[in-house]
């Protein structure tokens, strides 16, 4: 099993709700390892980037309007396949659909504020870590 590292943002809704305890909590009981992590406001410059495979969807615009509106929280979690780990953690994008246990699925009623992001790929993961992240920002 190889070990990983994924981005994880917690996302303004998440903030307003007081839920960042909570969801930072399940991933450490999970046994992953944070290390690094920040809360920012996200520029609407990395949001693009963030979400630049879906600039032509019709949501774009949405999205990144939300993924600005307030404080999030980006970090890097390691662990043992920790992409595929964190994308089971979290639940379909649809939170709605997302079963119960999972984060989206225990805390979402919506397909655009659905509390998390976390990569889905090794190769995503270390596009969207960049976005976020030097080297030297890991503990
Ligand atoms: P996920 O990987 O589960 O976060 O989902 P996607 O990469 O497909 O979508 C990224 C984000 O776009 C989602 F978290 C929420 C938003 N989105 C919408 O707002 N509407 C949609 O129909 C699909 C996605």
């Amino acid at each position: 099993m190889p070990l990983q590292r994924t981005f994880v943002m917690i996302k303004p809704d998440a903030y307003e709700r007081r839920l960042i305890g909570e969801i930072i909590s399940r991933i450490e009981r999970k046994g992953l390892r944070i290390i690094a992590m920040k809360m920012i406001r996200m520029s609407r410059e990395q949001a693009e980037k963030l979400y630049a495979v879906h600039k032509e969807k019709p949501f774009f615009k949405d999205l990144v309007e939300f993924v600005t509106r307030g404080p999030v929280v980006v970090m890097a979690v390691e662990g043992e396949s920790a992409v595929e780990v964190m994308r089971i953690m979290i639940g379909p994008t649809d939170g709605r659909k997302a079963p119960p246990g999972t984060i989206r699925g225990d805390f979402s009623l919506s397909i655009q504020e659905n509390v998390i992001h976390a990569s889905d790929s090794p190769e995503t993961a270390e596009y969207e870590l960049s976005i976020f992240f030097d080297e030297k920002d890991y503990v």
